[in-house]
C-alpha cells in the first residue's frame, strides 16, 4: 500500500554533513521525496512533534536538542513507506542499531541518532502537519 512518511534529519545529522547521505539512502531504496523543508524549529514546535513523550525524563533534553540547530524535514512516499523507512533507519539506540542501517552506521547515541521517522500512518500525517506548519520555524 502506498504511504506517506515523515523523515527528519536531526540537528546532529545536519551538523555532521549527512543530509545528502540520508536522502541518498532513501532514494536508492526507491522512495520518492515529495516535499522538503529546512528550518530552525522552535521549542514549541518540537514539543508538538514529540507530544507522546511529554512527561518522560528525556523530554526537555530532546526538545532542547531538536531546536539547537537546523533540521531537514521531508515527506517520503512509496509502497509501505513507514516500515521501509524505519527498517532503513534502524532501532532508536545507535549503539545497538545494526550496521547497514543509518543509525547503525552513523550514530553512537540514543538521543543524537541522526534521523527521526514517524511510526504509523496516523503519526506521519500528524507530524507532517506539525513540521510543515509555517509557525514551526524558519531558516
Ligand atoms: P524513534 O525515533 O526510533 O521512533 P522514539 O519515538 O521512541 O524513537 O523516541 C523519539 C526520540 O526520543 C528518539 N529519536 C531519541 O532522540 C529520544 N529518546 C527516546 N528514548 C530515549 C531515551 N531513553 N533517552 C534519551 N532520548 C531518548
Amino acid at each position: 500500500m502506498n504511504q506517506r512518511e515523515l523523515v527528519i534529519v536531526k540537528p546532529d545529522g545536519v551538523r555532521r554533513g549527512l543530509i545528502g547521505e540520508v536522502i541518498r539512502r532513501l532514494e536508492a531504496k526507491g522512495l520518492k521525496i515529495i516535499k522538503l523543508r529546512m528550518i530552525r524549529a522552535t521549542r514549541a514546535c518540537m514539543e508538538r512533534l514529540y507530544d507522546i513523550h511529554k512527561g518522560k525524563p528525556f523530554f526537555e533534553d530532546l526538545v532542547t536538542f531538536m531546536s539547537s540547530g537546523p533540521i531537514v524535514a521531508m515527506i517520503v512516499e512509496g509502497d509501505e513507506a513507514i516500515s521501509v523507512v524505519r527498517n532503513l533507519i534502524g532501532p532508536t539506540d545507535g549503539r545497538k542499531a545494526p550496521p547497514g542501517t543509518i543509525r547503525g552506521d552513523y550514530a553512537l547515541s540514543i538521543q543524537e541518532n541522526i534521523v527521526h521517522a514517524a511510526d504509523s500512518p496516523e503519526r506521519a500525517e500528524y507530524e507532517i502537519s506539525v513540521v510543515f506548519s509555517p509557525d514551526c520555524g524558519e531558516f
